[in-house]
């Protein structure tokens, strides 16, 4: 399925890569896609992809990730 987050407070190409190797480091993720115009990050995910985990690593960097339908 495919997942959005919301992701405030990425300021360059360092944060979006750094967003990207979180999400990438979670089980079942791909195609990651992280957009700092739209302060986004698209990706696949399978059923025991650990969203909640994927938000909480992106604010522990200092983010502010939201879930988004
Ligand atoms: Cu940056």
């Amino acid at each position: 399925m495919k997942k959005k987050l919301k992701v405030e407070g990425m300021t360059c190409q360092k944060c979006v890569a750094r967003v990207n190797k979180i999400i990438e480091k979670h089980e079942g993720t791909s195609d990651i896609c992280v957009s700092l115009q739209d302060k986004e990050a698209v990706f696949s995910c399978a059923e025991e992809t650990d969203i909640q985990g994927i938000i909480s690593a992106i604010n522990d960097f200092g983010f502010n990730a939201a879930e988004q339908n």
